[in-house]
C-alpha cells in the first residue's frame, strides 16, 4: 500500500490545526502509520528541502521549517501521495481552493500550513528521513473493508 509523509509546519502547530488535519486524512478513509510531535534541526531541515538549495527563498524555507515544533506523519493508502497534495491544495495559499488545507487556513506561501511528498520517489526519502522503521506500524484495520 502507498506511503506519504506529510507534516504540519510550525503555522501550523501554533495555530492549532493538527487535530483538524488528522481528522481529515483520518475521515477519508487513509491509515496513520506513525506520527510525532518533534523540532527539526538545521542540517535535517536542509536535507529535507534539498531539491530547493539554489532558490531564493531558500534560507527562509529553513529558518521558518526551524521555528519551532513541527507534526510528522506518516500516512498509507490507495494513491495517499497525489490524493493528499490534493486535500493540501496549491503551494500559493491565494490559489488554493476553499475545501483544501491550504485553501481553508492559508493566506501566504511562506506559510502554507502543510508539507506533503509529491512522488513516490519523495515519499521514501522524506520518510526515511524522518522516521526510523520501527517508530511506523504496520496493523490491520476493519474499517479498510468498508473502505476498499
Ligand atoms: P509544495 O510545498 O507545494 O510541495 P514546493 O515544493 O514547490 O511546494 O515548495 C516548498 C515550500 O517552499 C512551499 O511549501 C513554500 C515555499 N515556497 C515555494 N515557493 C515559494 C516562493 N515563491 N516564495 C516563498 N516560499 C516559497
Ligand atoms: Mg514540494
Amino acid at each position: 500500500m502507498e506511503r506519504t509523509y506529510l507534516m504540519v509546519k510550525p503555522d501550523g502547530v501554533q495555530r492549532n490545526l493538527i487535530g483538524d488535519i488528522v481528522s481529515r486524512f483520518e475521515k477519508k478513509g487513509f491509515q496513520l502509520v506513525g506520527a510525532k510531535l518533534m523540532n527539526v534541526s538545521k542540517a535535517t531541515a536542509e536535507e529535507h528541502y534539498a531539491e530547493h538549495k539554489e532558490r531564493p527563498f531558500f534560507g527562509e524555507l529553513v529558518d521558518f521549517i526551524t521555528s519551532g515544533p513541527v507534526f510528522a506523519m506518516v500516512w498509507q493508502g490507495e494513491n495517499v501521495i497525489a490524493t493528499a497534495r490534493q486535500m493540501m491544495g496549491a503551494t500559493n495559499p491565494k490559489d488554493a481552493l476553499p475545501g483544501t488545507i491550504r485553501g481553508d487556513f492559508g493566506v501566504t506561501v511562506g506559510k502554507n500550513i502543510i508539507h506533503g511528498s509529491d512522488s513516490p520517489e519523495s515519499a521514501q526519502r522524506e520518510i526515511g528521513i524522518f522516521f526510523k522503521e520501527e517508530e511506523l506500524t504496520e496493523y490491520s484495520k476493519s474499517m479498510n473493508d468498508w473502505i476498499y
